[in-house]
């Protein structure tokens, strides 16, 4: 098992396989897509309108100012942000001048490579889950989605014949153990945690020595998304790393950062300080079901330079599903955008 991609593949697509419902739905390349591939699609359906809402007003003239004005803010109504837009608005309007965009197919497809571009990071996309221990540490915001994600982590790997150890590091808010702890049980996961307020770092160090003692090869880490101040947060979020790095060196190995599709710049901005103040590998960007706002996703990798490897399309067990820019864009930016 090498990355979060194997995870969704080589077994049937969670219901899908159990229902006998196939899947079926084709990507744009002529690959196997899959169910998740046009649920993905739909959810974006909404950026979309917003989007083409904006610019579908009057014909695509690259050499009307109008048209770049309309452009703009349709690529702020799904979100893309305003420094994202702008990088993206510059370039398009210097390959119009250099007169190789003139219709609106044009557009879309340069939409899709520029927004490719700047969405692309140095750091790996993937996860090695091939350690004889891989400990995965879950960060962000209260109410972005971590202990939902770490659910759906852990029945994806479990699905996938591994030995998952899920940890309460929440230890903070009410009921966050109990939350975790049915997750854990649906997934046939073993499960540590600690009182009400106790020590999340005494609980990393227990969830190391159980996945030894018992043979696990995953340990989820939840944290806390909010304490009493965010310096204590941050503080306790170091010394939980510090701790995981004692009992096992090179731990945690990945550590994801929950991102609300919803809350748009302003979740951004939000995560924004949690990447500064923690080592973050990559965004698990939530909830992309239910907004209007998914050009957020451009927005994320390009300023936060963090590539987005999960995308959370719901609350249930399999509406998580890895993120592919490629065909992200492609549902954001279709050929027809403007038709
Ligand atoms: N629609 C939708 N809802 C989601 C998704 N992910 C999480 N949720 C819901 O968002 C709410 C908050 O999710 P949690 O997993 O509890 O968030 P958290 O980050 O652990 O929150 P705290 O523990 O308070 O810090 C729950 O009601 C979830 O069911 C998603 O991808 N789509
Ligand atoms: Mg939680």
């Amino acid at each position: 098992m090498r990355s979060w991609d194997d995870l969704f593949t080589g077994l049937g697509h969670g219901d899908d396989a159990a229902s006998g419902t196939t899947a079926t739905a084709a990507r744009p390349d002529g690959a196997e897509g899959g169910r998740w591939f046009s649920r993905f699609r739909d959810s974006l359906a909404r950026s979309r309108r917003a989007m083409t809402a904006q610019i579908a007003v009057g014909a695509f003239d690259p050499a009307d100012h109008a048209t770049w004005e309309r452009i703009e803010e349709g690529l702020i109504a799904a979100d893309v942000g305003v420094t994202s837009t702008v990088a993206i608005v510059e370039r398009l309007e210097a390959e119009a001048a250099a007169g190789s965009l003139s219709t609106s197919a044009d557009l879309a497809s340069a939409l899709r490579r520029i927004a490719a571009e700047l969405m692309a990071t140095e750091r790996s996309d993937r996860i090695d889950l091939s350690n004889e221990l891989t400990v995965v540490m879950m960060v962000g915001v209260n109410g972005t989605g971590k202990t939902t994600t770490i659910g759906k982590v852990a029945s994806r790997l479990s699905a996938h014949g591994h030995k998952v150890v899920v940890a309460a590091g929440d230890t903070f808010r009410a009921a966050a153990a109990e939350q975790l702890e049915v997750w854990a049980e649906r997934s046939g996961s073993l499960f540590v945690r600690t009182k009400d307020n106790g020590d999340p770092a005494a609980v990393a160090w227990d969830a190391i020595e159980r996945a030894k003692a018992e043979g696990a090869d995953v340990v989820l880490l939840d944290t806390a998304g909010r304490l009493h101040t965010k310096t204590n947060l941050m503080a306790e979020l170091e010394k939980v790393r510090r701790v995981l790095d004692q009992r096992l060196p090179g731990a945690p190995h990945e550590t994801l950062i929950s991102i609300d599709a919803t809350t748009g710049q302003n979740g951004m901005r939000q995560a924004k300080e949690f990447a500064a103040a923690v080592d973050v590998d990559g965004v698990v960007l939530t909830k992309l079901d239910g907004t209007a706002k998914g050009g957020i996703a451009v927005a994320i990798a390009h300023e936060l330079g963090i590539p987005i490897k999960l995308v959370g399309i719901g609350e249930g067990v399999d509406d998580l599903q890895p993120f592919d820019a490629d065909d992200f864009l492609a549902a954001l930016f279709p050929d027809d955008l403007l038709a």
